[in-house]
């Protein structure tokens, strides 16, 4: 199985989830500004050109952070990494899968655009994050993780957003909740292995 990612990227949530169900892997690192990778043209692996994606041994391609997240719990049910299929928890864990891709990661998205400047990227944070990682910090003033005692896929993605908003000039330290969340998230061995793996850690 292959891990497409690129060091700092969305790719740090499904490294994470893989570690967590004990699965090997190889990371290919993927250049943005050329697409490719050192195996060559990265679009021949997904034409979308995002990473992360998910090769397995048969070929077979899966791309879609959230997807791929789920997939990994799917195919690793002894490691508990997401709620059964069916239980309302399960739909929570979806939830909040759903709320960062769509919420988090693409509103960051825009933090990160070269064509915008300063004030209109301080200005769209305003409406679009800042209320956002209220909710979050609410959140998990009450949870130690997303669904509470439990860690789940959804954790290792929301773990993941949470390491830009600094790369984007937002100072998120006053909150608190969001802060703990993130130390325990980087006690757990497979965080540690996986930002060390993207040179992010030494
Ligand atoms: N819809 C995709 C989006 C993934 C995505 O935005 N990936 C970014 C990195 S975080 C990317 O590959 N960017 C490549 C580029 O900007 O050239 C998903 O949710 O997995």
């Amino acid at each position: 199985m292959k891990l497409y990612y690129s060091a700092g990227s969305c790719g740090l949530a499904p490294q994470i989830a893989l570690r967590e169900a004990g699965q090997s892997f190889d990371l290919v690192a993927v250049d943005f500004k050329t697409k490719t990778t050192a195996e060559g043209d990265y679009r021949q692996v997904t034409p979308k050109g995002f990473v992360p994606a998910l090769k397995l041994d048969d070929g077979d391609v899966i791309t879609e952070g959230a997807v791929i997240l789920q997939w990994i719990a799917d195919h690793n049910t002894d490691h508990d990494l997401l709620p059964p299929f069916g239980s309302r928890q399960r739909y929570e864990a979806l939830e909040w899968l759903n709320f960062v891709a769509t919420d988090l990661h693409k509103n960051f998205a825009v933090m990160f655009s070269p064509v915008l400047d300063t004030e209109t990227k301080a200005k769209f944070a305003e409406k679009n994050l800042i209320g956002k990682f209220d909710y979050v910090d609410r959140h998990l003033s009450t949870h130690d993780y997303v669904l509470g005692a439990k860690f789940t896929v959804a954790d290792t993605y929301l773990y993941n957003v949470l390491c830009w908003p600094e790369r984007v000039g937002l100072d998120i330290s006053s909150y608190a909740s969001i802060r703990d969340f993130m130390a325990r998230m980087e006690q757990r061995p497979s965080v540690r292995a996986s930002l060390k793996a993207e040179g992010l850690l030494s």
